[in-house]
C-alpha cells in the first residue's frame, strides 16, 4: 500500500474527548471513526487490525475442533420468550418492532439462536460434542459507554455454544475452550490471566473472565506472580485451577493462601468470558435429543465470549510508548514500512519504489510512504501507527545499503538488501497459517 493513495485520517493533536489511552491512539492513527456515542466505523487501518484478530481466532478455533457459522445480527423476541430471558434482559437491549409489528432485537448475544438451530438439527447423542462459533456484530445499549471501542454499544465478539451429552462432556469441552483462548491471546502478543468469575445474566456455575494486564483496566485483578512464567503451549487447566487469581470484591486476602510477596495486583481488562450453564437454555427451549439407551436427554451447554474489538483497544493499552502504538507484529495493520529520508531525490525514490515493488510480489504485507512531506512527518506517523519493521531509505541506499529499524526496540541497523530480505523472512509470520 501506497501512503500517498492511502485513507488514513491520522491527527496531529489529541483528540479532546477521548479519556484513555487506546481511544487517543485509535483516533489519531485514523483506525475509528465515531458514527455517534458508543458506535463506531471502522477505516482501512482499523479494519486490517480487527481482521488480524478474526484471523488468528478463527484459527485457534479451528484448531481446537469448532465449526464457524455466522448467525443474525436481528432476532425475533419469541425465541428470548422461549428461553425466559426476553423481561429479564433490561434497557442493555435493543428492542425494534418489524412492519408487522412483530416484536425484534439486535442481538446482544446468541445464546437462543444457537439452540434454536440445534433444536432443528440435534436429533442424537451421536451428533456430541458440537461446538460452534461465529465472529459477529452485537448491540448492547450500555449506561455508560466509555473508552472507545473499549465499551462499545455495538461491538464485535467472538461467541461459542458447545453441545455435549453429559455434564462430564460439557467441562471437558469448556477445558478445551479456556486453553485454545489462553493460546489465541499469547498469539496475540498478551498475557491473559483467567479468573473465576460469576456467570451473572448468561447464568450457570462454571465460569471464567480472561483479562488482560493494563493500567486503565476496568476491574481490579490479584493473581499469583507464577502466571507470569507460565506459557499458553504448556498451561493446563489444572494449573489454572491451582494457581491464585481473583478479581474485585472476589479478593479475600483472608482466603487468599499465597505468599504476600508471590502476590501481584494490577488494573484488568476482560477480553474474554465463558461460561458452562449446563441444560438451562436447552430444557428451557425444548432441546432434546435421543440418548445412548433410547431415552430424551438435553444436551449439556456451555457459551465462549471473546471481545473481539474491545481487543483492539487492549493490545493498545498494553502496547504503546510515547510516540503511539507499537503493534505485536503478529496483529500488526502492516508488518513492514518504506520510508525515504528524501522524496526529492529522484535515485533514492526509484529505488525505494523498487524495494516496495519487490516486497508486493512477495506478498508481505508492506506500507510504503510515497508522500511528499518532510521525513520527520512520516518517521512519526510510522511511529504512531505502530509500524513494526521500519526501512529507511537514506543517501546510503545508492550503495545499497538500508536502514532496518526496530519499533519496539528502536534498534537500528544496516543492512544489505540480501540481508533485508532475510530478516523480511524471518519475521513474515504468515506463513504461520495453515490452510484448512
Ligand atoms: C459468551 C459468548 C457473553 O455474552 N454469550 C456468548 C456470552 N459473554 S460476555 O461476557 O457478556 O461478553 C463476552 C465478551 O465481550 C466483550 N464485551 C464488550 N466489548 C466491547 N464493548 C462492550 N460493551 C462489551 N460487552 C462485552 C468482553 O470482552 C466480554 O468478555
Amino acid at each position: 500500500m501506497k501512503l500517498s493513495r492511502y485513507f488514513l485520517p491520522t491527527l496531529r493533536e489529541d483528540p479532546a474527548d477521548a479519556q484513555v489511552l487506546s481511544h487517543k491512539l485509535m483516533l489519531r492513527s485514523g483506525m475509528i471513526h465515531p458514527t455517534c456515542h458508543g458506535i463506531y466505523s471502522w477505516l482501512p487501518l482499523g479494519l486490517k487490525v480487527l481482521a488480524k484478530l478474526e484471523r488468528i481466532i478463527a484459527d485457534e478455533q479451528d484448531k481446537a475442533g469448532c465449526h464457524r457459522i455466522l448467525m443474525p445480527t436481528i432476532q425475533p423476541a419469541t425465541l428470548w420468550r422461549d428461553s425466559g430471558r426476553y423481561d429479564d434482559y433490561g434497557k442493555e437491549m435493543l428492542r425494534i418492532k418489524d412492519r408487522h409489528g412483530r416484536d425484534m432485537l439486535y442481538s446482544p448475544t446468541h445464546e437462543e439462536v444457537a439452540t434454536d438451530i440445534m433444536r432443528q438439527f440435534l436429533k442424537s447423542y451421536k451428533q456430541m460434542p458440537l461446538n460452534v462459533y461465529q465472529i459477529g456484530w452485537k448491540f448492547r445499549d450500555e449506561i455508560r459507554p466509555r473508552f472507545g471501542v473499549m465499551r462499545g454499544r455495538e461491538f464485535l465478539m467472538k461467541d461459542g455454544y458447545s453441545f455435549d451429552v453429559t455434564k462430564d462432556a460439557a467441562v471437558a469441552a469448556y477445558k478445551k475452550v479456556v486453553i485454545s483462548y489462553l493460546k489465541t491471546f499469547e498469539r496475540m502478543g498478551l498475557k491473559a490471566i483467567p479468573i473465576r468469575a460469576d456467570s451473572g445474566a448468561i447464568g450457570g456455575d462454571l465460569s471464567h473472565e480472561f483479562h488482560v494486564v493494563a493500567d486503565t483496566g476496568e476491574s481490579e485483578i490479584f493473581y499469583d506472580c507464577e502466571y507470569d512464567a507460565l506459557s499458553a503451549n504448556t498451561m493446563s487447566f489444572d494449573d489454572i485451577e491451582r494457581i491464585y487469581s481473583a478479581a474485585d470484591d472476589k479478593h479475600d486476602p483472608a482466603n487468599c493462601q499465597i505468599p504476600t510477596e508471590k502476590l501481584r495486583t494490577a488494573r484488568g481488562i476482560e477480553v474474554g468470558h465463558v461460561f458452562y450453564f449446563g441444560t438451562k437454555y436447552s430444557k428451557a427451549m425444548g432441546l432434546s435429543v435421543v440418548g445412548r439407551d433410547g431415552e430424551a436427554i438435553f444436551p449439556e451447554m456451555g457459551s465462549y465470549g471473546i471481545g473481539v474489538s474491545r481487543l483492539v483497544a487492549a493490545i493498545i493499552e498494553a502496547n504503546h510508548d510515547k510516540n503511539g502504538i507499537v503493534w505485536p507484529a503478529s496483529v500488526a495493520p502492516f508488518k513492514f514500512g518504506i520510508i525515504t529520508a528524501s522524496w526529492q531525490d529522484p535515485s533514492i525514490v526509484d529505488i525505494a519504489e523498487d524495494l516496495y515493488q519487490k516486497m508486493i510480489t512477495r506478498n508481505v504485507e508492506v506500507v510504503y510512504d510515497d508522500r511528499e512531506e518532510r521525513a520527520g512527518v512520516k518517521f512519526a506517523d510510522m511511529d504512531l501507527i505502530g509500524i513494526p519493521f521500519q526501512i529507511v531509505l537514506g543517501a546510503k541506499c545508492n550503495d545499497g545499503i538500508f536502514e532496518w529499524k526496530d519499533r519496539r526496540t528502536g534498534e537500528r541497523m544496516d543492512l544489505t538488501l540480501e540481508a533485508l530480505f532475510n530478516k523480511v523472512d524471518e519475521n513474515d509470520d504468515c506463513k504461520n497459517f495453515v490452510k484448512r
